[in-house]
């Protein structure tokens, strides 16, 4: 099945649905017949990047070699979902620079705070709150929105199947399936 190569870099809130929505689209892509590769935080940090931890520049790091990854995957040919908070700008500019021009598609979870929060899947927000986390994105650590990012969701109003239509939508029109 014909495809060009590309990244779907997918940023947002703890709980806004990235690998919600990343593991959807991976397995309707599977059924017209594409091959994919999704990275998130269970196959990386847990390996790879197990030496990582959430400060700042721990955080940098792992974008960045999440980065470095990415394009390797995606110079072999696959479809690749990467679904990390990378709640910094400049690094998700950094792993669009490292991408051919049209290859690095940014889809930014815009899933409200307060409903990452109200979800809390793990209890980490109920954690960070009382202060037995810390840096923990959104209450101590910073998230940076996309200013123009290609693909906006908000899971907060939107369907798993709708958001997977604007997604495939967005591959047909740009001729990348
Ligand atoms: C944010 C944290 C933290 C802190 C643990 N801040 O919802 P989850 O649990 O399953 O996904 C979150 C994941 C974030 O890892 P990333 O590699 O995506 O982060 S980054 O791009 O910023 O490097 C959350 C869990 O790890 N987690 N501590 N302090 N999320």
């Amino acid at each position: 099945k014909k495809q060009k190569p590309c990244v779907f870099w997918f940023t947002g809130l703890s709980g806004s649905g990235k690998s919600t929505i990343a593991g959807a689209l991976e397995q309707r892509l599977f059924e017209m017949g594409h091959h994919t590769y999704l990275l998130d935080g269970d196959n990386v940090r847990h390996g790879l990047n197990k030496d990582l931890g959430f400060s700042d520049e721990d955080r940098v790091e792992n974008i960045r070699r999440i980065g470095e990854m990415s394009k390797l995957f995606a110079d072999s040919g696959l479809l690749v979902l990467s679904a990390f908070i990378s709640p910094f700008r400049a690094d998700r500019q950094m792993v669009r620079e490292l991408m051919d021009d049209g290859e690095f598609v940014e889809v930014f979870m815009d899933t409200p705070l307060e409903e990452c929060e109200r979800r809390d899947p793990k209890g980490l927000y109920k954690k960070a709150r009382k202060g037995e986390i810390r840096n923990f994105t959104g209450i101590d650590s910073a998230y940076e929105k996309p200013e123009s990012p290609e693909i906006t969701l908000n899971t907060a109003v939107q369907t798993v199947e709708e958001a997977v239509d604007q997604m495939i939508d967005y591959l047909l029109t740009h001729q990348i399936i």
